[in-house]
């Protein structure tokens, strides 16, 4: 009688897991907002000093729990020597949020050719995308509006996928909360093409 109840207890409280890849050239903000996000979304956790925040060698994990759902982030190191094992994390990937540095004219060429290449790859195909143009805090910074086109030019490789470019700060959290509450709708929209985890 206790394993039935048991089994009843872990049916009701299972949560559905899902995998957010955090990809973007390195400085763009990735571990930032990790830090954002975790802030909005998980009770009395304070966040951490952005002042603390290193550059990201390896991975960086997170979790939250949004809608009953729970979204395990993985903000990988974006530096040329670690891009190359962003592929080795596709295929178990659920959705994929891409940071850009609003604020980086100069690098916004880089971080469109490996966006391209990210895109490019079948093990993504019809995974959602979040496109975040971070550090909107910062003055005469690159808006949307001027972003969007850079990227558009891998509109084919976007295809059939839900898609969305905002404008945030990951700094003072602008735009994070909408980010991540369109993300988990886009999520259990493809679920049956990428079903969730199951875990308790
Ligand atoms: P990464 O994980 O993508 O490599 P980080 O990037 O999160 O480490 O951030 C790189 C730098 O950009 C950090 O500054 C961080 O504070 C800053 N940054 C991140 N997001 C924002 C934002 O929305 N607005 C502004 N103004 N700055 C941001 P430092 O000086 O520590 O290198
Ligand atoms: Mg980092």
């Amino acid at each position: 009688m206790y394993t039935l109840l048991y089994g009843f207890y872990k049916y009701l409280t299972r949560k559905e897991e899902y995998c957010v890849l955090i990809l973007g050239l390195d400085n763009a903000g990735k571990t930032t907002y990790l830090e954002a996000a975790k802030t909005k979304f998980t009770k009395n956790y304070k966040g951490m000093n952005p002042a603390k925040i290193t550059t990201t060698v390896g991975l960086n994990i997170g979790t939250i729990t949004v809608q009953g759902i729970k979204l395990n982030f993985w903000d990988l190191g974006g530096q040329m020597e670690l891009q190359s094992l962003w592929d080795k994390y596709y295929q178990e990937s659920h959705a994929v949020i891409y940071v850009i540095d609003s604020n980086d004219r100069d690098r916004m060429e880089e971080s469109r050719q490996i966006f391209d290449k990210m895109i490019k790859n079948h093990l993504l195909d019809g995974v959602p995308l979040l496109i975040l143009a971070n550090k909107q805090d910062l003055p005469d910074v690159m808006g949307v509006r001027d972003i969007k086109p850079v990227f558009q030019h891998s509109g084919a490789e976007i295809g059939r996928r839900d898609c969305l470019t905002i404008p945030i700060s990951a700094l003072t959290g602008e735009g994070v909360d909408e980010g991540i509450t369109w993300l988990v709708h886009a999520i259990k929209r493809n679920s049956l093409m990428r079903p969730p985890r199951e875990n308790d």
